[in-house]
């Protein structure tokens, strides 16, 4: 059992550090079971410091010297890092301190991957490098020095100078530890060249192991595309003469923004045709100018202390949402923003793990880079945005860059820069930031004499440690339209404050149909009592696409809970309508395959349990099962023509336009094999020239357990091939039938190929396991007990990575008692571990104890 007393951070107890760090210099002797790190730092006494104790982090490092003004001295050490007294002025730091690279399998600090040396020091991995204030708040230039034999040796900041085994870096812009990076190693890069609005050069490079140079040609163009188009909406400009990206294998999330030096796990850069899907490429796209995006809302304006992550990650998110809808389709990026908010904020906010956009309290903050952190963190800037009106909003954000520049901030800060902008109070918007849980917006309509009302309450129900809930400011897009779905009135954003609150347009000829929360203007449960009549003239006539979608979305979520709750048959409207868009030709192909899209079961789950229905994942998944049957049945002469229609007769390109045609044809396709036993699926498998339509045929014919001679096709063409074969174990969980999926996935975890030190290889087989709604449910528990068997031995090299994978376990409410014993026993014998980490025991406490 971890430690009974975890410390816990509050964001009210927020003392600033008592010295001002001048600069700082390291030295890097490398060595994989040895490497010795040599600072040298400056710190000077804040003259009005309320603390002036000299502690710095550290952990897991052997101290070898440790020197004040060049004196030798002996600190007092901790497990949690060093204090000794220091002069009452400014004076000099030095130490030496060896680590252990190689086994580090935390992959946090400085660690190895493939023989390659590199980083993580976000969020606090800098105290497992060298001593140091290990706090945002703690700005300042670093000089880097690099001895290694490796061929590439490289830091944050422009290169100073270099010779055999050596390399020296200088950072010249202040910068808290967490931005700190390093990366040595025999690596290649992909070069290329920026010239910046002000007509400075800039040097980029991408750099991979040898032989992944051709897949690189993808991600370049989108950083170029990033910088670009942060001069052009935001005015922002990059500000060093080189821009480094290294793609690693072994990493514990997407990508970090390192000052200069962006670290990417390599499933989130290296692309080509025949290794990576559409998605892969849109998701490339959008984190590499996520990172880029970072430059300037995280790394010139950083956070103050952890508590203020969604300072730099929300607003980071929002601006590569408007990047990716510049970029491709606004309306399809809206669509999939809020399918995934709605499948991860939401159930976050629902369980057990729900927290503030701004959380006030902690252990380990690597359990708070979260969907409310990030994602919702995003929609509370989408709304200030609708509320202050695009001039202002920009206003704003030109002020919080002059202001602020060089800064660690708060959401405070934020704030006021829109205030002063806008001379609005957005005190009560604040709350956004500090109450958790999704608002429940329920809404009323009444029609007389020309006058339409709108009335809408709000209610959020109450989450951990927060009984009481205020009415936020909920910013409501509306617009009318009449029987010919002409636009009565052009979307207005209603500006809801109080509890209740009613909303009435005058002088209409008719009672309107009101299209409500367009564009999904605020992240809230939007409960409408409203006809399938007029969800259907919705899905068919609403001039916002995103209500187009979200009333489809609805009939399908009614028609699928009416099959699960009442043994119905499929809603032959909803079929209905499905049917004529697919044929609809004048409809972006896009939006056609997002309505056809079916409701996961996961969310059909969740559905459920808000009716105060107990879900049956059973049940939802042979509902799912029915449906997409009946739909196909009830196309069977036209889908092959169909198919046919969507295919496309040009080579593979990743541009928008392409992927929406792909998606909507992988559709057509798994209905069609519901039909042909998977004939064309296998005639697609074989026939393809990319991995979009290989793996999509692959999909189809797992779905219908017709896949294994494909698979193992597959295994032998990609074998050699990490990230191809990612997916190879995923598909295989994912696709496989309730009864099997926990079997599946331990078979996959006994294969030669799988490892625990790889976190994308665990998250492909652990991450489709509890992604495979009915398989993971399934009620013999195994796939509970495979899950905990893996978390735990995981926790003992990489704790952050299983940290998160418990997230697997927080909707256990929704379930019946039989299945919330089962989890709460695995989550019990999880907790039981032997010197369980910090990370995961917060995490399962969490769940346990909600
Ligand atoms: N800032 C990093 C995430 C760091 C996660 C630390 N556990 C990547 C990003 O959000 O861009
Ligand atoms: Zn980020």
């Amino acid at each position: 059992m971890a430690e009974e007393t975890a410390q816990t951070f509050y964001l009210k107890d927020y003392t600033p550090f008592g010295f001002d760090v001048e600069n700082v210099a390291l030295t890097f002797r490398l060595a994989p079971s040895a490497t010795r790190v040599l600072s040298k730092i400056h710190f000077a006494p804040k003259p009005d410091a309320a603390d002036q104790r000299f502690f710095l982090h550290g952990e897991q490092l052997k101290l070898i010297s440790a020197k004040i003004d060049g004196v030798e001295i002996t600190p007092e050490l901790s497990d949690a890092g060093l204090s000794c007294t220091v002069p009452n002025k400014p004076f000099v730091w030095e130490a030496e301190v060896e680590i252990d690279p190689a086994g580090n399998t935390a992959l946090e600090g400085l660690y190895m991957s493939n023989g390659m040396y590199c980083t993580q020091c976000e969020a606090e991995g800098f105290r497992k490098i060298t001593y140091y204030p290990d706090r945002p708040d703690v700005m300042s230039t670093f000089s880097v020095r690099i001895e290694g034999d490796e061929e590439v040796l490289l830091s944050n900041g422009n290169p100073k100078s270099q010779g055999e085994g050596w390399a020296e870096w200088h950072d010249p812009w202040p910068k808290p530890a967490y931005l700190f990076a390093l990366v040595a190693g025999d690596l290649v890069n992909y070069p290329d060249k920026f010239t910046t609005q002000s007509g400075k050069e800039v040097e980029l490079n991408i750099w991979v192991r040898p032989g992944d140079e051709g897949k690189c040609f993808f991600g370049m163009e989108a950083l170029k595309q990033s910088m670009k188009w942060d001069e052009d909406v935001y005015g922002l400009e990059y500000d060093l003469d080189i821009f480094n990206i290294v793609a690693v294998d072994d990493f514990n999330m997407g990508a970090m923004e390192n000052k200069g030096l962006n670290i990417f796990n390599s499933s989130c850069v290296l692309a080509s045709p025949e290794t990576s899907t559409d998605a892969n490429f849109e998701r490339i796209e959008a984190i590499i100018a996520h990172e880029y995006f970072h430059n300037w809302t995280g790394n010139r304006i950083t956070c103050r202390d952890w508590f203020q992550l969604c300072l730099k990650e929300g607003l980071t998110v929002f601006r590569d949402a408007q990047f990716t809808s510049d970029m491709r389709s606004e309306p399809v990026k809206r669509i999939e923003d809020v399918i995934a908010l709605r499948a991860r904020q939401f159930s976050e906010d629902m369980g057990p793990l729900s927290h503030p956009v701004r959380p006030e309290e902690f252990q380990e903050i690597n359990n708070f880079y979260t969907a409310t952190v990030y994602e919702k963190g995003a929609e509370v800037i989408g709304m200030l945005k609708r509320l202050v009106g695009d001039a202002d909003y920009y206003k704003a954000l030109k002020l919080y860059f002059e202001r602020h520049d060089g800064q660690a901030c708060t959401i405070e800060d934020w704030l006021k820069v829109f205030e002063d902008t806008t001379d609005r109070d957005l005190s009560q918007f604040k709350r956004w930031y500090s109450q958790a849980g999704t608002p429940r917006l329920t809404m009323d309509e009444a029609y007389a004499d020309g006058t339409y009302t709108l009335t809408f309450s709000q209610k959020t129900a109450p989450t951990p440690g927060q009984d009481q809930k205020d009415p936020r400011v909920i910013p409501i897009a509306v617009g009318l339209l009449n029987d010919n779905g002409d636009e009565l009135l052009p979307t207005q954003v209603l500006e809801m404050t109080e509890a209740k609150q009613s909303f009435s347009f005058d002088g209409l000829s008719g009672r309107p149909t009101a299209s409500v929360l367009r564009e999904f203007s605020a992240p809230v449960i939007l409960e409408r009592e409203s006809s399938k009549a007029e969800r259907a003239f919705l899905l068919a006539h609403d001039t916002d696409p995103f209500n187009r979608w979200e009333a489809g979305n609805s009939l399908a979520r009614e028609a699928r809970i009416a099959m699960v709750t009442e043994g119905s048959a499929p809603d032959p409207a909803y079929l209905d309508a499905l049917q004529k868009l697919l044929r609809d030709d004048s409809q972006d192909p896009a939006f056609r395959a997002l309505v056809l899209q079916p409701p996961s079961q996961s969310d059909i789950a969740q559905a459920l349990f808000e009716q105060g229905i107990t879900p049956d994942p059973q049940r939802i998944y042979d509902a799912a099962e029915t449906f997409a049957q009946t739909l196909a049945e009830q196309l069977t002469d036209s889908l092959p023509r169909l198919y046919a229609d969507t295919t496309l007769e040009y080579g593979y390109r990743p541009d928008a336009d392409s992927c929406g045609k792909r998606a909507l044809n992988f559709r057509i396709l798994s209905l069609l094999s519901r039909l042909d036993g998977g004939e064309q699926a296998s005639r697609q498998y074989y026939a393809a020239d990319n991995m979009t339509q290989q793996s999509a045929a692959l999909t189809c014919l797992l779905s219908i357990d017709k896949g294994e001679k494909q698979s193992k096709a597959f295994f032998t063409q990609w074998k050699e091939d990490r990230l191809v074969m990612d997916k190879w174990f995923a598909l295989q969980v994912a696709c496989a039938a309730p009864d099997k999926a926990a079997g599946v996935a331990k078979d996959l975890t006994r294969h030669e190929l799988f490892t625990l030190k790889n976190p994308n290889r665990f998250r492909a087989v652990m991450g489709a396991l509890s992604g495979n709604h009915a398989g993971f449910h399934h009620e013999s528990g195994a796939g509970y007990r495979l899950l905990a068997d893996n978390l735990i031995a995981l926790d003992r090299l990489n704790p952050q990575t299983t940290a998160r994978m418990c997230t697997a376990f927080q909707s256990l409410k929704r379930y019946d008692a039989a299945r919330q014993n089962q989890i709460r026993q695995e989550l019990q014998r999880i907790a039981a571990q032997e010197g369980l980490s910090r990370d995961t025991n917060e995490m399962i406490s969490r769940i346990l104890e909600a």
